[in-house]
């Protein structure tokens, strides 16, 4: 089925332009690609056969040596695999988001350098050794802890996502935009390794009994603070050191970050300096005036953290371009925030038809989960898409669904079922249906 002639899928136009540059740029795109596949028709059979016995100028010279210092990078071939801020969503650089190419991955992780960014007062340089956490509050020994301390206590490493809650936000008001790295790249998924919330709770030993709740406050500008329920902090809280292996990337927290596994990425609080054990909520700013969800009726919903189950088709998706009928893997991520993902189906009919998509195993709780489908496009229209349901029983809703209970007027918490439409020409768009 998949063979040498199986068609291809060209990558999406990476920048997020305005719409008349986006087409133009596509319109180029479509020109070189066409030429591409004309020589490759031109030159034929007799091509292929020779080509075997053609040796590469790689096969026969000398390599580079090995490379004894500094750190790897991927190929310069794979240069467009970037991070993208989305114009026009934050003017503020340092208040910001960079989206994760969620277009161009394989598998679950997401690799540190494209790991998606959200600062609410920019990146600070923090020194490891002048670091320090503070655990303080309701406890019967507040703790001062240097990175070593930290690095003392038995360690876990789990694999998780993180996903801002605020991912899928601009498709509320069906603002479209392009790519999948924008409507769904505030995700991302790694191995963490860091030490127990619930092991530093005890060692400060925390008041069973009054301790209900605890606050996590960042060292950045922001001193982001977010109220962490006490049934959370000692389920699966980690307080992260290490990501993919290695000490966490500075934009991701480094040295010392808190995970929230399945809670709205603004709980996994950066640069982490503080934490304190209290009896109520604090209230703070990212609590009451941020991360709200604003209803049909006025009244906000409040501490709603957990990221309901989701799922998106990365691979065709907005921006990409099928060239030519044919065998197409559909591809994509499903995830849920409430523990596994139990089953993933997938429409190209735009929710008349579904078919249930393999799941890569291991399928792990509060991670990503890679599906996959196969489908052979007859070159008509058609509109993908994924619907995920979780071990829980929760299905993701469909954007109607969804509206029908929270309006429009949300920033946050948008779990919809994603469609791409896939034009006659193989362009792929990114659509709403009826
Ligand atoms: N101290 C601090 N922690 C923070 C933030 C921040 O700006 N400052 N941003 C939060 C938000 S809104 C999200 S979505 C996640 C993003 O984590 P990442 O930048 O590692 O992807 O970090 C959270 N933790
Ligand atoms: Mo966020």
């Amino acid at each position: 089925m998949k063979g040498v002639n199986a068609a291809r899928v060209i990558a999406a136009p990476e920048d997020h332009l305005p719409e008349a540059l986006l087409r133009l740029q596509r319109r180029n795109f479509l020109r070189g690609s066409v030429a591409a596949s004309a020589l490759v028709a031109s030159t034929g059979a007799a091509a292929q056969t020779t080509s075997a016995a053609l040796v590469p100028p790689w096969t026969r010279s000398l390599g580079a040596p090995v490379v004894t210092t500094g750190y790897g990078m991927p190929s310069k071939h794979e240069a467009n695999v970037q991070r993208r801020q989305s114009p026009g969503l934050t003017p503020q650089p340092q208040a910001s988001i960079s989206f994760t190419p969620l277009q161009n991955l394989f598998g679950i992780i997401t690799p540190s350098g494209v790991h998606f960014e959200r600062h609410h007062s920019g990146m600070p340089e923090v020194d490891p050794q002048q670091h320090r956490l503070m655990i303080h509050g309701l406890v019967k020994r507040p703790l001062m802890l240097t990175m070593d301390d930290v690095m003392r206590f038995p360690s876990v490493s789990r694999i998780h996502f993180i996903e801002c809650g605020a991912n899928g936000g601009m498709e509320w008001a069906n603002v479209a935009v392009p790519t999948v790295q924008y409507t769904h790249g505030m995700i991302a998924c790694s191995e963490f390794t860091g030490v127990l919330l619930s092991t530093l709770l005890d060692e400060a030993g925390f008041d069973r009994a009054k301790g209900k709740f605890v606050l996590a406050e960042g060292a950045d500008g922001s001193a982001l603070t977010r109220t962490i329920p006490m049934e959370f902090a000692l389920a699966d809280v980690m307080v992260v050191y290490g990501q993919n292996g290695e000490m966490l990337r500075p934009e991701n927290g480094y040295p010392l970050r808190l995970l929230v596994p399945g809670v709205q990425g603004v709980s996994s609080v950066k640069w982490l300096r503080r934490l304190e054990v209290g009896d109520k909520p604090w209230n703070t700013r990212e609590e009451s005036l941020h991360y709200i969800d604003l209803l049909p009726d006025g009244m906000h919903r409040q501490y709603s953290g957990v990221q309901e189950v989701k799922s998106v088709i990365t691979m065709p998706s907005g921006g990409q371009r099928l060239v030519g009928k044919g065998y197409f893997e559909i591809t994509g991520l499903a995830w849920s925030g409430r523990g596994r993902v139990k089953r993933v189906d997938v429409s190209v009919d735009g929710g008349r038809n579904w078919q249930t998509a393999r799941l890569q195993e291991p399928v792990l709780t509060k991670a990503l989960s890679r599906f996959r489908i196969d489908w052979n496009w007859d070159g008509a229209p058609a509109l993908l898409q994924s619907r995920a349901v979780d071990e829980t029983g929760h299905v993701q809703p469909n954007i109607h669904q969804l509206r029908a209970v929270r309006g429009v007027r949300s920033i946050y918490h948008n779990n919809a079922v994603q469609t791409w439409r896939v034009q006659p020409d193989g362009e792929v768009w990114n659509v709403q249906v009826a």
